[in-house]
């Protein structure tokens, strides 16, 4: 049985989270593209956390945006890193509805108001490539990466299909009362730790099918031997730890040994 949360009305305020490296080419079209799909009535914020990206994308969102107090480009000089950059904004969001999102362009600002409304449930809504009507430009990583996945859901025994997309909607509260020293570190493992553990917290955690595009301009920073080698590590880790976790949120203690069900939408 999914516990439901009331949907607030009152609670019309979002933190949007784009971790940049080097993100010079696509940043200021991902703001503008956000701020145009904002549903009305919705007040958001718009936190880049740049790594003090060498392409000065930090600069160019200082400078164009200097007269629009909703965007808050951030710089980190130390303890760098893309997952540490997400625990930042995290940290940093003024509001409790926080979304985080890729800032290459691939994950598409269209799906923003969707995962915002059936976030007013849910308490963590993740953008997903293979739920039904989801899907990837690029077909060979598509097809790499769902099979991936299969192996990923083998060894941490959980039934979200989509453990790597990164695009979320959830309630800053609820990810900040996780374990979030054992989830932020890394590179895009973190994201199936914050999805392992939201669902062993009994958290009502949901996929909706999201289209990733290719990306903007600028290279990815990610290769697939690195991918492979240190996320496989990472998940056996995972899986090892897990077991004999226990993890307080602001809701009760859940013993992280104990077997939950995992809570998805294919039991809706
Ligand atoms: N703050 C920060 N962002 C990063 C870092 N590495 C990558 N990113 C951002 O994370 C997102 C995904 O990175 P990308 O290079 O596209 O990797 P891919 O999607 O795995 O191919 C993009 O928005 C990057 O700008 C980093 O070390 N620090
Ligand atoms: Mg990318």
């Amino acid at each position: 049985m999914i516990q439901l949360t009331p949907p607030d009305s009152s609670d019309r305020n979002l933190s949007v989270i784009l971790p940049t490296f080097n993100e010079s080419l696509n940043i200021v079209t991902l703001i503008t593209l956000i701020k145009a799909v904002i549903p009305p009535g919705w007040k958001a914020e718009i936190l880049v956390v740049d790594d003090n990206s060498p392409d000065g994308t930090y600069d160019l969102v200082r400078r164009t945006f200097e007269d629009d107090g909703s965007v808050r480009p951030i710089l980190r000089t130390t303890d760098r890193g893309f997952a540490k950059s997400i625990r930042c904004g995290i940290t940093q969001a003024k509001f409790d509805r926080i979304i985080v999102m890729d800032s290459d362009l691939t994950h598409d600002p269209a799906d923003i108001p969707r995962l915002l409304h059936v976030g007013m449930i849910f308490d963590l809504v993740s953008g997903s490539r293979f739920a039904a009507g989801g899907s990837m430009a690029d077909i060979g990583h598509y097809v790499a990466s769902m099979l991936y996945n299969w192996m990923l859901r083998l060894i941490l025994r959980t039934q979200l299909q989509d453990n790597l997309g990164g695009y979320f909607s959830a309630s800053r509260a609820k990810i900040m009362a996780l374990p979030v020293d054992e989830i932020f570190f890394g590179y895009g493992e973190y994201y199936f730790r914050l999805l392992y553990f939201a669902q062993r917290a009994g958290y009502s955690v949901i996929e909706i099918p999201s289209k990733y595009l290719p990306r903007g301009r600028g290279t990815s920073k990610s290769t697939w031997v690195k991918m492979v080698t240190n996320y496989t590590c990472a998940a056996m880790r995972l899986r090892w730890r897990g077991r004999n976790l226990s993890v307080a949120t602001d809701a009760s203690t859940h013993d992280l040994r104990r077997p939950t069900k995992m809570r998805t939408g294919h039991e809706t």
